[in-house]
Formats: structure tokens, C-alpha cells, sequence
């Protein structure tokens, strides 16, 4: 393999601010993006790839800032496995949001004696400390990839998924939820069409991205396998009906997996994703990197491709 993402170039350690082009990260491989704007800043969560991983087995998260977008300041790992006792390996991917000035973080983590599982930390701010909320999972029948978002009337909802799409209404403590799990309904109308697997009509596979802008609600995430690209379906309501719009990434670099963040900042529109791209990179050693774009005026998003710069 190639050069280690210890022996990189570009120094980023905690606390220090550095200049970066994509990847944003070049000192340590990242993986699952997830942007997040509070107080005129923009923090972005991450996974992080051990060196020289062969598998999804991750340890920690990682905090990075910025507030022009070219300048990252790192807030090292704050959250890891140790945060939950229940927990023994694969920190996947997760999202963080507030609510009442505090900070809730959604990660899925693999259950001691079980499968995967959702669990929630709390912190008083966007860089924690954080702590297990909960005591044991939010959900825990083999659920990844939960995304968050909080309606404007209130209502907060966790979606998650592989293998399929799943939604709970989270209650205002955000550590609990009412009514039962909702698995969505996958048509290819909602989620485009995939050819080769009998189990899977649609292009959904995992990682998905909910949010709302202009009134219109989205649902990013990472479709088809392997390799995957990020696609995209958008909705007049939280839950559906989903109609499919397209490919936003297609199936590029060398990592396996991709996975989508979005955001506004500063009046500009952001994709984060993830590849393989540092040296040694690739799918167990991947890299976040960040595409600046703009909506079309019926709310559509552009194809974008992998850059370094
Ligand atoms: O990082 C581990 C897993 O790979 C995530 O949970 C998926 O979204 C994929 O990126």
C-alpha cells in the first residue's frame, strides 16, 4: 500500500487550523460526512478508517470546523465506542443536531452479543464532551446510517437505512420516539430502479440524507451496489410520497461506498461525500471532501463530480 495517512503531508492536529483542499482531511482517513451549521460556524462529524483496516471496523468519530470553508480547525474525537458500554465495534456513520441547546449525536454502532443498533450521545455543545443519553440503544434491530431533522412545526424525525428505509417521529426529549418504526415504501417511482437484484428494485441502498429547503423535503443517499453513487428523491411532505430525481454523484474513485451530507453556509450550497483518494486510500481508507453547488430553481441538484480542489 501507499503512504500511510499518519505520514501525510498536511499536519492537522487538534485544535490546529489548516488550509485544506479535498480531501479536507489528509492527516487521518474520514468517512460518512455530516455537516452541521450553529453560531455562524460549520461543524462537520465524521467517521474515522483505523490504518490499515480491512473491514468497517471503526472506533471513534471525529469533529472538524470551519467558517470560510478552506481553513479546518480539528476537534479531535470526542465520541468513540468507550462512550457506549453496550457497545463493542463498527462507530458507522452518524448526524448531529440540536434542540434546547443541546446536542444530540445519532450513531449506529454494532450491539456486545448483537447486530447494529442506533445510539444517541448528548452534549451541552457542538464539540460535546458527549455521553451515552440513553444507556442502551434507540433502536436496535440491525439499524445504520440514521439522519435526523426537525420540522418546522416541531416534529423531529430519525430516518435510517440498509437494507431498507425506515423513519421514527422522535419525541421532543429526541432520546425517545412514539408510534412505531415505519418502514418506507420502496417503489422505483420513489427511488429510481435498479436491474440485477431480485431483492432490491430500487436504487436505495444505504445512507441516507433527510432535510428540508424551500418547502420541499429531500432524501439523499448512497444507491446501488457496489460501487455505489448518490442519488436523490424529494417529497412535498416528511414522509412521503418520495418521487425520484436523479443522480447527484455517480459512481467514482476508488472507495466502494460513498456517502452524502448537505448544507447551506454563508448563502452557498454544499455536498459532502466521501472517497478513497489519500494516499494508501480506498475502501476501508476513505477521505471526505466537499463540492460546492447550486440548486436549480425547482429545486434540483446538479450532477457533481470528485475534485481536488
Ligand atoms: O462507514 C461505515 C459504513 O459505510 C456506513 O455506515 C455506510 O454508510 C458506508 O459509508
Amino acid at each position: 500500500r501507499g503512504a500511510t495517512a499518519a505520514s501525510l503531508a498536511l499536519p492537522l492536529l487538534l485544535g490546529s487550523v489548516v488550509k485544506a483542499d479535498n480531501p479536507i482531511v489528509q492527516t487521518i482517513y474520514t468517512a460518512d460526512p455530516a455537516p452541521f451549521v450553529y453560531d455562524d460556524r460549520l461543524y462537520l462529524y465524521t467517521g474515522h478508517d483505523e490504518d490499515g483496516a480491512t473491514y468497517f471496523d471503526m472506533r471513534n468519530w471525529q469533529i472538524f470546523s470551519t467558517t470560510d470553508m478552506a481553513n479546518w480547525q480539528h476537534h479531535g474525537s470526542p465520541l468513540s465506542l468507550e462512550t457506549f458500554s453496550w457497545a463493542d465495534n463498527q462507530a458507522w456513520a452518524g448526524q448531529l443536531i440540536n434542540r434546547n441547546d443541546k446536542f444530540y449525536w445519532y450513531v449506529p454502532v454494532h450491539r456486545r452479543n448483537g447486530g447494529m443498533a442506533i445510539g444517541v450521545a448528548v452534549g451541552d455543545s457542538p464539540t460535546g464532551p458527549f455521553k451515552d443519553a440513553i444507556g442502551g440503544p434507540l433502536a436496535e434491530n440491525n439499524e445504520i446510517d440514521p439522519t435526523v431533522f426537525i420540522d418546522d412545526d416541531g416534529q423531529a424525525y430519525l430516518y435510517w437505512g440498509n437494507p431498507g428505509l425506515s423513519y421514527v417521529k422522535l419525541n421532543e426529549d429526541m432520546i425517545s420516539y412514539s408510534g412505531s418504526i415505519v418502514n418506507v415504501q420502496l417503489t422505483t417511482d420513489g427511488f429510481g430502479s435498479r436491474s440485477g437484484d431480485a431483492n432490491r428494485p430500487t436504487t436505495f441502498e444505504e445512507g441516507p440524507w433527510f432535510y428540508k429547503r424551500n418547502g420541499l423535503y429531500y432524501m439523499v443517499f448512497a444507491a446501488s451496489c457496489c460501487s455505489e453513487h448518490i442519488g436523490y428523491s424529494t417529497s412535498s411532505g416528511p414522509t412521503g410520497p418520495w418521487k425520484y430525481r436523479g443522480v447527484i454523484m455517480p459512481t467514482e474513485g476508488s472507495s466502494f461506498t460513498n456517502h452524502p451530507g448537505i448544507i447551506d453556509y454563508k448563502n452557498s450550497s454544499y455536498f459532502f461525500y466521501h472517497n478513497g483518494a489519500l494516499p494508501g486510500g480506498g475502501g476501508y481508507a476513505r477521505s471526505v471532501a466537499v463540492e460546492l453547488f447550486e440548486y436549480g430553481d425547482d429545486g434540483t441538484i446538479p450532477e457533481l463530480h470528485m475534485s481536488t480542489e
